[in-house]
């Protein structure tokens, strides 16, 4: 017989995330006294097919309060799900699409289903005593995910001139969890007194990771090498590098190329003059992947890129992908990037976000689980990348506790799985 336990009430209230701007927590009330929690995060670089969050856009908070977000919450969807079974993750997501009836969810509000969403799950897996991923994942959720640590920040997380957003280690081999996140905060360590040392400032990003006023991507990259040396790893083969490019956030449509701002030098680039970059940038750092290496419209180039490197280097579409499963399909017909981040927020509801996991993973894309730039205490991705064996997560620097909370979480989950499997890089 299927078990049931009805939602009995949900109630958001408008809590403050990591960048101090106005997020949704919701709760969920299952049965008597089941309660489950959760927060919804918030991205800075955006991307135009992301679904929408609804902001108030009045004097409170600089337009950034979520008001109206939570009243959507306390009345109308509470009185779609109130009633459901709580085990039913795909029936109440769908019964809050439903409510929101709109294609982006700007009608509730993506940050308003969400945070239902969410919520749900957890007072499912409370109800259960289980584990978040182990309900999640079931008996197949087995493998811890490796970092790719962003610790040199740029882009529109930080108020520096460097035009790529995230420079990241990711470490390589097979080791613990626990062990990688030591190697990645002993370069962490390292890269803050190499930078105090020539001089520049070691104040942090959105993500935890240094800000450095550095002239661009080739001496952030020196001085990442400089430091994973120092702290005693070998670049290449114990630790090797990431990028976020998020190249939407350069691309000038009017002339039709990537605008490097932070080189004074540095003319326009075209597509075909990118991926020349980044073939040399490749060829002279052991870069292992490439997030939105190009403009979310440019699908051409994300082919030709992926052509050209794609069997040497992972190419994650983020702004391109958007999590939304139909624009996954796309890109895995067209061969354009062979992984895909995975962001909850950019689509509004877990069994959605579950969705696209599947499609990647089905067509043999990596699967990379994110957090946003603004985020809360809230680990939910921390157990979202066991569940479904995501392979990597993205979760910022190992500074400011918004970050931190997730790799701890991922600790405590490693050590309930005994002798996981990693992957391998
Ligand atoms: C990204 C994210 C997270 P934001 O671009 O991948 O690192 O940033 O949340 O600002 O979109
Ligand atoms: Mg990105």
């Amino acid at each position: 017989m299927e078990r049931r336990l009805l939602i009995r009430d949900v109630y958001a209230r408008e809590i403050l995330d990591s960048r101090g701007n106005p997020t949704i927590e919701a709760e969920v009330l299952a049965g008597d006294d089941v309660v489950g929690r959760a927060s919804v995060p918030s991205g800075a670089s955006v991307g135009r097919y992301e679904a929408a969050e609804l902001r108030d856009e009045d004097e409170r908070y600089n337009g950034r309060g979520v008001e109206q977000a939570v009243d959507n919450i306390n009345s109308r969807l509470a009185d779609q799900v109130i009633g459901m079974n709580v085990f039913c993750q795909e029936e109440i997501d769908r019964a809050l699409i439903r409510a929101d009836g709109s294609r982006d969810k700007r009608n509730m509000g993506a940050n308003a289903l969400l945070a239902v969403s969410m919520a749900a799950a957890r007072a499912a897996c409370t109800a259960l005593k289980l584990p978040l991923y182990r309900y999640l994942g079931g008996v197949r959720a087995v493998k811890m995910p490796v970092p790719m640590m962003n610790i040199l920040n740029g882009g529109a997380h930080a108020d520096n001139a460097l035009d790529i957003q995230e420079f990241m280690i990711v470490p390589a081999g097979e080791k613990s969890f626990r062990e990688q996140l030591r190697m990645c905060a002993e370069v962490y360590h390292s890269l803050k007194s190499i930078l105090r040392e020539r001089g520049y400032s070691t104040s942090v990003g959105d993500e935890g990771g240094f800000a450095p006023d550095l002239k661009n991507a080739h001496e952030a990259l020196r001085m990442i090498r400089d430091a994973a040396e120092r702290a005693g790893y070998q670049m290449g083969r114990e630790i090797q590098l990431a990028l976020d490019v998020a190249a939407s956030e350069i691309y000038d449509p009017e002339c039709h190329a990537y605008v490097f701002r932070g080189e004074d030098q540095s003319p326009p680039r075209t597509t075909e003059e990118m991926i020349r970059y980044y073939e040399n940038l490749i060829s002279e750092f052991p870069i292992c992947s490439i997030e939105d290496p190009l403009d979310q419209e440019d699908w051409k180039g994300w082919q030709l890129l992926t052509e050209r490197i794609g069997n040497r280097v992972q190419i994650v579409g983020d702004d391109l992908f958007v999590t939304n499963a139909e624009r996954l399909k796309k890109g895995i017909r067209l061969g354009a990037a062979n992984a895909v981040l995975i962001k909850v927020n950019q689509i509004g509801t877990l069994t959605e976000a579950f969705k696209s996991i599947k499609t990647a993973q089905d067509a043999g894309y990596r699967t990379i689980i994110s957090h946003r730039s603004g985020e809360t205490e809230d680990t939910f991705i921390a157990d979202i990348a066991v569940a479904f064996n995501a392979g990597l997560i993205k979760t910022g620097a190992p500074c400011r506790s918004e970050r931190v909370a997730k790799y701890n979480r991922l600790l405590r989950i490693e050590e309930q799985l005994g002798e996981p499997e990693t992957e391998m890089h």
